[in-house]
């Protein structure tokens, strides 16, 4: 019944390596994710906890994962939905407490509706929560009650965990990045001027369901000027011949997630203002994906793509200063008039994955070793209603970016969408193929 993407022996050691690092006075506890309400009795297709999927696999709702020292040993208790079979008919089948302990690496399943009773009485006894706040409401209060003002959070041991991959996790990760690899190849051979942003979508996402996948974020498909906003999601502009389409789309196998940018001519031909950007862009990503190396730090690969970069600006006559006033003292120069956002992030459970190096999440990126998977994806933008920075009238309207997804290893960088064609040559030609 379990669909598990790895075996036992993997949670265990996953799960040993956590709880070995834990206090034994601690009860370690982990809700899954709630279901989201959509509208009135709709919900939002459900997904679980990327941490209860790291430790152990579990995908339903209404589950807890929780561990406490036991005998000389580390016990973990996982709390899902009791079977019930009006339930059932209703809203599928439940695995139940008997069927995760048959199915699932953990040592103990109970009901949920006994979780509260159960946390509360442990904490009672002396433990001491150690848990995720912040997803379930009811944990939330029991943690809160139990008057401890400084809870240990067990993020702080399994982030660190979770930014090197294990060969297991590797291969899927490699079914992630195939998928998605072919859907902007089917993507690229279904365009033609006049397209809908959506039907481009439509392509990707069609590929990933096929593909018994699904996407990891929200597909980005913006055509002309929309692909100079970062975050374009709306996809619903049709693109005019002589325009550029980004595609920002990744998908998401048993969790994981790929994240695949690429940016074509919807009429198969890039113009030469085009050329000039994307090929500069290309060369970006080139060295810092080169930059991608066991020992390097978290920045080394912006460092590489803004070099690369500042020097094109000036060399295409569109910074007029020196490389390093370019660049700015902190990488914050004029170049970043351009090129707004980082160049890489930690990809993994989430496809801005846990470990730092993203802006907001307090943590300095990790010295790269080997096992990381991170994504290299420089861009420059040049909207054309931009009225803060002068933008240049031959690249007016010009959005590109060009995003890989790269395993680190001691043999150097692995590029995992390496399936995925970004070559202008190679582009055009899919391109001109047609469907
Ligand atoms: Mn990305």
């Amino acid at each position: 019944m379990s669909d598990l993407p790895f075996g036992d022996g993997e949670y265990r050691r996953r799960q040993e390596e956590f709880l070995s690092n834990m206090p034994i006075d601690s009860l370690v506890i982990i809700p899954n994710n709630q279901v989201s309400i959509r509208s009135n009795d709709t919900s939002y297709p459900y997904r679980a906890n990327s941490y209860v999927l790291y430790l152990c696999g579990w995908s339903e709702p209404d589950s807890i994962l929780t561990a406490k020292f036991d005998d000389g040993l580390w016990q973990t208790t996982l709390f899902v939905r009791p079977r019930d079979t009006k339930a059932e008919i209703w809203e599928g089948r439940r695995v139940g407490p008997e069927g995760a302990l048959q199915g699932w690496p953990i040592d103990n399943s109970l009901s949920i509706n006994d979780a509260e009773e159960y946390i509360s009485k442990k904490i009672e006894s002396g433990l001491k929560p150690s848990a995720i706040i912040g997803i379930d409401s009811k944990i939330d209060d029991i943690i809160s009650d139990s008057k401890m003002s400084d809870i240990p959070d067990p993020r702080t041991l399994l982030d660190v965990m979770r930014t090197v991959k294990s060969e297991a996790e590797i291969d899927v990760m490699k079914e992630a990045s195939r998928i998605a690899s072919d859907a902007h190849v089917k993507a690229m051979r279904a365009t033609h001027p006049g397209i809908g942003e959506w039907q481009i979508q439509s392509v990707i996402e069609g590929h990933f369901i096929d593909s018994r996948s699904q996407w990891s974020y929200k597909s980005i498909v913006g055509g002309g000027d929309n692909a100079t906003i970062l975050h374009y999601g709306s996809n619903s502009d049709s693109i005019e011949d002589g325009d550029l389409v980004l595609v920002d789309a990744g998908c998401e196998v048993h969790g994981y997630a790929s994240d695949i940018t690429r940016t074509w001519p919807v009429n198969g031909k890039f113009t030469e203002p085009q050329r000039e950007i994307y090929n500069l862009v290309l060369e970006a990503e080139e060295a810092a994906i080169k930059a991608c190396k066991v020992g390097s730090t978290w920045n080394s690969s912006h460092k590489a793509a803004s070099l690369v970069l500042a020097k094109g600006l000036i060399d295409l006559g569109i910074l007029d200063c020196t490389i390093s006033e370019a660049l700015g003292e902190n990488l914050d120069g004029p170049f970043r008039n351009y090129f707004m956002h980082g160049t890489s992030h930690l990809l993994g459970l989430d496809v801005h994955d846990v470990g730092g190096g993203r802006k907001g999440d307090g943590k300095p990126g990790p010295t790269l070793e080997s096992g990381m998977v991170l994504t290299v994806e420089p861009g420059l933008y040049f909207a054309s209603w931009r009225d803060d920075v002068e933008i240049p009238e031959r690249y007016s309207g010009i959005g590109i970016r060009i995003e890989d997804d790269v395993l680190v290893t001691e043999d150097g960088p692995v590029v995992l969408t390496a399936g995925c064609p970004k070559s202008i040559d190679e582009i055009e030609s899919l391109i001109s193929k047609g469907d």
